[in-house]
């Protein structure tokens, strides 16, 4: 029969702390999209990832949350382009049981295998694009600082006290798992042992005096908080988990290690005989990044997005705005969660052998091949299956095909013999729908698909804001399926620039695919911005044309002039995004062996 796990706790719980929960007024958490907080936020983006485990190399989870981050930091500088306006950090989180264990199965030092895997996560983000403003490793002096600065305050608050604290410990998740999270399995040579019902990881049962954190105080805080601000937590599903899960009993939480147990890590302040928990030590790397314990911090916190995978959610939802609420600041602006990639359906893992390296992919795909595909196929409500042919389909038929196709067809020598951005003539395409004439050719479709690509940045925009960019994606994707059919419709190549009936209209349709196009590139720029750049520089649109706040299409049919009409395309002629299908050998190879 298994052990029920009990937690003893033999300290005094004390009362004090709970003035800060008058911190929660219902003001400050303001549900509607420009509640008080926003004006607090003004211009500034504060956006952050995990900061990754560095027992193993990095795998494609991780570089999709790097991802997902870049994406919604570079949709936001576009909006807002003031290069001090938006923030955004990553890094690696190095302390802990779970490192000290696994440099001690690989024979190396704590800092070797940490300054060895940390440069593998640093060199990905590099090559992938990942445009981070800080790169943070918890070893890093400014942080030991930060974290015992914290440590200060939450004890000054008289919100840690002395305990002893026993339960099931599961290194590899770094926590505590309680009785019925717990399994027993026979191992490798038939004894018994426990395991984490959902990891399958070894736990140890581990009765220690620790250093307590009054969690259980900040129950009603955490509900209030999130109840006040629904969009705290996107996707919503798991905004209504964390309020479940606050529905049951909080109980308070080990902050710290036995140093004899836990070299690996940083001491608590005053008593070198226990080193601070790791999930706390790693949870303040989002404030040593803006510059706590300095003042700096101040302006930036209250503009903070979590980029997190579901696994750790609960340190985010209820760990870090509690122990926040404790040391007197707010609970993160947004917790943006995104669910996990498996590999032909399996869960991806060391001991299965299935893990995906993600720089084989950036090097088989293109950098922006593979971000385009992971964002595009990544749907953060649940969780998604990565196998090679799926993202070859994806990037021949979407980018090679479709928007490299479209590209092609509206700046080939041949359509386009002089090389400009033809004019638009607005008695082919007259702004009211529905006009007969001589000279009007455009038809109901092409009425829509204006409607369309006009109003396609601002769902874009709200799909970014709703942490949804697979759909951001899907709306760009289909509105280029929609030019697609305007210009094949209306067959440019059957139409003759040398009569003058035929010409105005031959300008026309190039005129308004090239505005589509331009549209698509500076909406694709945070996804792929190697190819929208690319695409953009070929439409001749210049460095400073590409911003959300620029970005007026079709002016002409609006009755506004347009800058580029008449303008040279840019000199680059090459293939957009080169079909993957005719050159991969190495996916025919891969099956056979
Ligand atoms: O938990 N699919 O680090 P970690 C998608 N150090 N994303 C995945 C994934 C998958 N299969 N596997 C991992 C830690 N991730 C702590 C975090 S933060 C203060 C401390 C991503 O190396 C996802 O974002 O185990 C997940 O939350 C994170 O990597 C966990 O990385």
């Amino acid at each position: 029969m298994l052990r029920i796990s009990v937690l003893r706790l033999l300290g005094r719980p004390g009362t004090s702390g709970v003035s800060l929960l008058e911190y929660i007024s219902s003001r400050h958490y303001s549900s509607g999209p420009l509640g008080a907080r926003d004006d607090i936020r003004g211009a500034r983006a504060f956006f952050t990832t995990p900061i990754f485990y560095v027992n193993a190399a990095p795998h494609i989870g991780h570089l999709y949350s790097a991802l997902l981050a870049d994406a919604l930091c570079r949709h936001r500088r576009l909006r807002v382009p003031s290069a001090a306006a938006t923030r955004f950090s990553t890094g690696t989180d190095e302390h802990g049981l779970k490192i000290q264990q696994a440099a001690a199965a690989a024979g190396l030092a704590p800092t070797e295998l940490c300054d060895r895997v940390s440069a593998q996560f640093r060199q990905l983000f590099r090559e992938a694009g990942i445009s981070s403003t800080d790169f943070i490793r918890t070893t890093e002096t400014r942080h030991r600082i930060a974290v015992q600065h914290f440590w200060g305050l939450l004890k000054a608050r008289g919100l840690l006290y002395k305990g002893l604290y026993e339960g099931w410990y599961c290194a590899s998740e770094e926590c505590f798992l309680p009785e019925a999270k717990v399994t027993r399995q026979s191992d490798s040579s038939g004894d018994s042992c426990h395991v984490s019902l959902e990891s399958g990881h070894p736990v140890s049962w581990t009765k220690e005096e620790n250093y307590i954190f009054r969690l259980s105080q900040f129950r009603e805080p955490l509900q209030r908080w999130l109840r006040g601000d629904p969009q705290a937590i996107a996707p919503e599903p798991f905004h209504r988990a964390v309020l479940q899960w606050l529905e049951e009993e909080l109980p308070d939480l080990s902050v710290s290690r036995k140093s004899s147990h836990l070299h690996w890590g940083i001491p608590v302040p005053g008593d070198d005989s226990q080193t601070i928990y790791v999930w706390l030590d790693a949870l303040v790397n989002y404030l040593t990044v803006i510059g706590y314990p300095n003042a700096e911090f101040k302006s930036w916190w209250p503009t903070t997005s979590h980029i997190i995978g579901k696994d750790i959610l609960k340190f985010h939802a209820i760990y870090w705005p509690a122990l926040l609420l404790g040391a007197g600041m707010s609970p993160p602006h947004r917790i943006y969660v995104h669910s996990h990639w498996t590999v032909c359906g399996q869960k991806m893992s060391k001991s299965l052998g299935n893990v995906v390296d993600p720089r084989t992919c950036l090097d088989r795909y293109t950098v922006d091949g593979f971000r385009y595909f992971l964002l595009r196929q990544g749907v953060p409500n649940w969780d998604c299956d990565y196998y090679d042919e799926k993202v070859v389909k994806l990037l021949d038929s979407e980018l090679a095909d479709a928007l490299g196709g479209l590209l092609n067809r509206c700046t080939a020598k041949r359509i386009n013999p002089s090389g400009t951005y033809p004019v638009f003539c607005t008695t082919c395409f007259p702004s009211e729908p529905g006009l007969v004439g001589p000279s009007v050719r455009a038809q109901a479709e092409d009425y829509a698909l204006v409607n369309a690509v006009a109003t396609l940045p601002r769902q874009v925009a709200d799909h970014y804001d709703n942490f949804q960019i697979y759909k951001a994606l899907e709306a760009v994707s289909s509105c280029v399926r929609q030019t697609n059919g305007f210009v094949q419709r209306h067959a440019p190549w059957r139409l003759n620039w040398e009569s003058p009936v035929d010409a105005p209209w031959l300008g026309t349709v190039l005129h308004v695919a090239l505005e589509c196009l331009r549209v698509f590139g500076t909406l694709l720029q945070p996804v792929t911005p190697s190819l929208a750049d690319k695409l953009l520089s070929r439409l001749g649109v210049s460095a400073t044309e590409r911003g959300l706040g620029e970005l007026c299409f079709l002016p002409r049919f609006y009755g506004h002039p347009c800058p580029f009409e008449g303008r040279r395309l840019g000199p680059e002629t090459g293939l957009l995004f080169p079909r993957l299908d005719q050159s991969r050998a190495w996916l025919v190879k891969a099956h056979r062996t």
